[in-house]
């Protein structure tokens, strides 16, 4: 991998400045989530400061990368929203230029956005600390998502914590009036039938 500090300076070239400001928040929600589960924190720093690296290319850039250099492992679904483009082509950022060869942060950057059935406790903490850390994320919500995972035992606060987030994405994304891409409608209803009665409507 590369050293921490070219990272850095790379994803200060490449980033907007409220980007930056989101991906050091991420980085360290995801060390303070790694602790609270007994993950590798080091790992979880570098998944979180990673997780957007290709978020601020041009959609069309992104696009032709994914269908000519990237070619495998997503779903024509997935392709319907160019929001999602950012987490495909992160994931191949990291790998080709941060040679990061750990497969479980490349699959943590890979699934930060619409998320993915069956996700180990690693992805679930990346995917939730892109949603409520406090550089840039609304302290309202980061702040009802933490008590769900506080007040929860174990990975069953994670899960909550998940649900209240597809919840609002997907709520977000219907009053846009924009495409839900069929990973997000079935990682909701693995969510839903596995902790749906536990959370309260709102
Ligand atoms: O990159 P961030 O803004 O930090 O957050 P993100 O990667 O979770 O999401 C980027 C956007 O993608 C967010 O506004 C929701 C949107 N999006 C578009 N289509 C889908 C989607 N999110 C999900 N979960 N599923 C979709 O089908
Ligand atoms: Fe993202
Ligand atoms: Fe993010």
């Amino acid at each position: 991998m590369k050293e921490i500090n070219y990272i850095k300076e790379w994803l200060e070239k490449n980033l907007s400045a409220k980007r930056m400001h989101h991906s050091l928040g991420c980085a360290e929600t995801a060390q303070k989530l790694a602790k609270l589960f007994n993950l590798d924190e080091n790992k979880a720093y570098i998944a979180g400061l990673v997780h957007d690296c290709a978020k601020n290319f041009d959609d069309g850039y992104l696009l032709d990368l994914i269908k000519n250099e990237i070619k495998v492992g997503f779903d024509p679904s997935e392709l319907k929203n160019p929001k999602t483009y950012h987490a495909i082509v992160g994931a191949y950022f990291a790998k080709k230029d941060f040679e990061i060869d750990d497969i479980e942060i490349i699959n943590a950057i890979r699934c930060h956005t619409i998320g993915k059935i069956n996700m180990t406790t690693f992805e679930k903490i990346i995917f939730l600390a892109d949603k409520i850390e406090t550089n840039t994320r609304d302290l309202r919500y980061t702040k009802r998502v933490w008590k769900l995972i506080e007040k929860n035992k174990g990975v069953i606060g994670l899960d909550l914590a998940l649900l209240k987030c597809f919840c609002e994405t997907i709520k977000k994304l219907i009053s846009k009036r924009y495409y839900i891409c069929e990973n997000t409608i079935d990682v909701y209803n693995e969510l839903q039938q596995h902790v749906g009665e536990l959370l309260e409507e709102d």
